[in-house]
């Protein structure tokens, strides 16, 4: 096997963690964990690695900074390895970071992410058309569960000075507790998901009391100006407050919350090593047996109605229907981690993706040897993602509304080059930076089925052009030049307001 090699902007980022953040200790926090643990049946300790763009984003920058990640222990056996302080150094064979894991009682955790997060906040930021709820109660337990981690936060960084780097919506109510007790402290958070406009925004009952939460940060960052923008004005509106648009920041007492984008990306050379060094039919000798020789288009998601699954299920359908050429020459696979299963609108899009390929694969069947479908919805690690994205001819991202959307850039990276079509939703932050992409409304069944059809005529060295500029760009801006980015930022705007509250110096 291969050394892996360190790519020069983690090495970068990590000077700069250096010389700008000595001595204070980098404090990740977010709800899901990097890796939890499990025991089966059979008393078996398993360790997973959750899918999701969070983790996906975080591991690297953590490890190469050898801070803590406090984070929901979510595992059955999560607590059965830790420390006095719900805590543990992880890898165990060569540690690089510490996890801290938060306890939260059932009736909190069930009101504060299957609830007000993923059944309000959700929804609510994703203009994909499934109504949010909001619930009182799960307000008081996502207030609650915000005060739990507060108190693990403070407990993890004593009297030290510390960079406090919190994420996502799980977490709006975190900063403004942390900053009332630790006025010193300096933070940043990054919303992954969109910010929609205003209006959409004042749906939500306790809307003031998160912009109150989110504006105890010194940084917010979103994946693209129009968050941003979206932001400030939702702040203007709904709170008192004020909000100089030339700088982009929101004022709220003598505090300025600075409000800025950074595209999120992946770590290019881990994909693209993994991808060499594993090939398709090694990984996949069964499928790759039964797709030999046939034009494979892929999915990967995690299971969930934002992502417009059923949407690219059916534009292939309508390809196989409108191009009969096509019947027997072209596969789709899809793969779809099991995502929030315990959560209706969630277990029921799980059931519409297996009625809809039954209904594809019986429609089209009778050919010998081959499948329209190939639904494999488990989680898979990184080498069979990284396997499957070389092999794809087509890789299909298809969602209604996403901040950023990873799988594109991993599709990219995965490929280095090599011939392949990246077919992307306009709807996604990705879609504003990867411009060589075959840009779709998902929305558009025939459209896209047209637009595949063309995507596949194209000849290999259009395909290969392409792929080449997409490669550029996202080897141009990895998930370090992102994390450099955000704590670059969080260092200019911490002398903003060093300068600001020493004007005479
Ligand atoms: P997600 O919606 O979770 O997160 P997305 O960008 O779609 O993130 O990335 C999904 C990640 O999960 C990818 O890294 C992918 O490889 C992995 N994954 C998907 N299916 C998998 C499977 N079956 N097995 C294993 N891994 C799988 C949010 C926002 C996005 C934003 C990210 C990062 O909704 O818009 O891009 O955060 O900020």
């Amino acid at each position: 096997m291969t050394q892996a090699r360190v790519p020069l902007s983690q090495k970068r980022m990590e000077a700069l963690v250096r010389e700008r953040f000595a001595g204070r200790r980098l404090v990740v926090v977010s709800n899901r964990e990097p890796v939890v643990h499990q025991r089966g049946a059979n008393g078996k300790l398993k360790v997973q690695q959750p899918a999701g763009g969070l983790t996906t984003a975080m591991l690297p920058i953590v490890q190469a900074c050898r801070g803590v990640w406090i984070a929901h222990g979510s595992g059955n056996a999560d607590f059965d390895v830790t420390d006095a302080r719900d805590g543990l150094e992880w890898p165990p064979e060569n540690p690089s970071f510490r996890l801290r894991r938060v306890r939260l009682p059932p009736d909190v955790e069930a009101g504060y992410y299957n609830g007000l997060a993923n059944e309000g906040i959700w929804p609510l930021c994703h203009l994909a058309y499934t109504a949010p709820l909001f619930r009182h109660s799960d307000w008081v337990m996502y207030r609650e569960a915000n005060r739990i981690f507060s108190e693990a936060v403070l407990e993890e960084i004593g009297d030290e000075p510390a960079v406090v780097f919190s994420h996502d919506y799980h977490l709006g109510l975190l900063q403004r507790m942390l900053r009332n007790r630790r006025p010193d402290l300096l933070m940043a958070q990054f919303w992954h998901i969109p910010w929609p406009n205003r209006e959409v925004m004042g749906v939500m009952p306790w809307m003031a009391e998160l912009l109150h939460g989110m504006l105890g940060n010194d940084l917010m960052g979103f994946h693209v100006q129009q968050h941003c923008n979206n932001f400030l004005d939702t702040v203007d509106r709904g709170i008192e407050s004020l909000v100089d648009y030339e700088n982009h920041r929101a004022i709220r007492g003598r505090k300025s919350t600075y409000v800025r984008p950074f595209p999120i990306s992946i770590d290019v050379h881990a994909y693209q090593q993994t991808a060499a060094e594993k090939p398709f039919e090694k990984v996949f000798p069964e499928l790759a047996a039964r797709t030999h020789g046939q034009v494979m288009l892929l999915g990967v998601d995690r299971l969930d109605y934002t992502k417009g699954i059923p949407h690219r299920l059916r534009a292939f359908e309508s390809l196989l229907e409108q191009y009969p050429e096509w019947r027997g020459k072209a596969t789709f696979v899809q793969i779809g981690a099991p995502s929030r299963t315990t959560i209706p609108r969630y277990a029921a899009l799980a059931d519409e993706v297996q009625a809809l390929v039954r209904q594809i694969n019986s429609r089209f069947g009778g050919q010998e040897r081959w499948t329209a479908v190939h639904y494999l919805p488990e989680h898979h690690d990184r080498e069979m993602l990284a396997a499957l994205y070389r092999r794809a001819d087509v890789c299909m991202v298809t969602s209604l509304h996403d901040g950023m959307n990873l799988v594109a850039k991993e599709y990219i990276a995965a490929h280095a080059g090599t011939p392949g079509t990246l077919v992307l939703s306009k709807f996604t932050g990705a879609a504003r930076e990867l411009l060589e992409a075959c840009l779709v409304n998902p929305y558009d069944i025939e459209a896209t089925a047209a637009l595949i059809v063309e995507t596949l005529r194209m000849s290999p060295q259009q395909r290969a052009d392409a792929m080449r500029r997409l490669y550029e760009r996202v080897c141009a801006h990895d998930v370090y030049d992102w994390a450099t980015d955000v704590l670059t930022g969080l260092d200019e705007v911490s002398r903003r307001q060093e300068a600001q509250a020493f004007p005479g110096n």
